[in-house]
């Protein structure tokens, strides 16, 4: 395993706070070049930060896109600032311990680490894998909601979407039942697999999406600590509330993206 020394710490350092487009420069700069080529996802460079496809750096909770109440009454303010705050921060503070100060995983994004698992050492893949997912899946969890007013997908994703399930009828149906039928802690998820289709799944605890390597348009997160504030034990009510506050702008923008990737 790679030892960190002074130096490349401090470079660890300073990358974590630029632009992701120098990190295939930094790994080929300290050797890494196995790293630089081998476990990047295509689509994790080009992107800005408020790229719909962008990725998320280890230690850094990304900011709230919107007021803790703009997604009231399907989502109460109380429970988004818990969500984000404590929770979300929970899981980029214990990441950061499970990293440590090794070199390789520290230069990865947290979309990176979790579609790699392969590659983290076996005694931090467990908690890389929980932290890790749990950091990844509400990075993607903030900018994918908002008010949609009723909205439902349009343009391509509506096409796409009339492919996969009929209808979105079809698609809220699967949906629904994934989101509903999770036992205990877990996610549902719209994905996109690698022939570029659609697929509705479910997955337990932080387990995300890009470690099979699928690639997550959006998630319900059906954890008690998202709903059981205004919801208590009725999760059902929660995920029918949850239609109203798809960002569909948001998910066509990254579906579009995803695909070109
Ligand atoms: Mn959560």
């Amino acid at each position: 395993m790679l030892r960190c020394t002074e130096p490349v710490y401090n470079e660890v350092a300073i990358l974590r706070r630029r632009p992701m487009t120098n990190r295939r420069e930094f790994l080929s700069r300290f050797g890494l070049a196995a790293a630089a080529t081998a476990v990047l996802p295509s689509w994790s460079f080009a992107a800005a930060a408020d790229s719909p496809v962008a990725t998320h750096t280890i230690g850094v909770l990304p900011p709230l896109p919107y007021a803790p109440d703009a997604l009231e009454p399907f989502i109460d303010a109380q429970t988004m600032t818990l969500h984000h705050d404590k929770h979300h921060q929970a899981y980029v503070t214990n990441l950061v311990k499970a990293v440590g100060s090794d070199p390789k995983l520290s230069a990865m994004s947290v979309e990176e680490l979790v579609s790699n698992l392969d590659t983290v050492p076996a005694d931090v893949r467990t908690a890389v894998r929980n932290q890790g997912g749990g950091h990844a899946n509400h990075s993607l969890f903030w900018p994918s909601l908002k008010k949609n007013n009723g909205a439902v997908p349009k343009a391509e994703l509506a096409s796409a979407m009339d492919k996969a399930f009929s209808n979105y009828a079809g698609f809220q149906a699967q949906f629904t039942k994934a989101a509903t039928g999770v036992f205990g802690s877990g996610w549902a998820w719209l994905v996109l697999d690698p022939t570029g289709s659609l697929k509705v799944m479910s997955l337990p605890n932080q387990d995300s999406p890009l470690s099979q390597g699928l690639k997550p348009l959006f998630g319900i997160d059906v954890w008690e600590h998202a709903y059981y504030l205004k919801y208590q034990n009725r999760r059902p009510e929660y995920i029918q509330a949850f239609y109203n506050v798809i960002n569909w702008d948001f998910v066509t923008e990254r579906y579009l993206d995803l695909r070109k990737a």
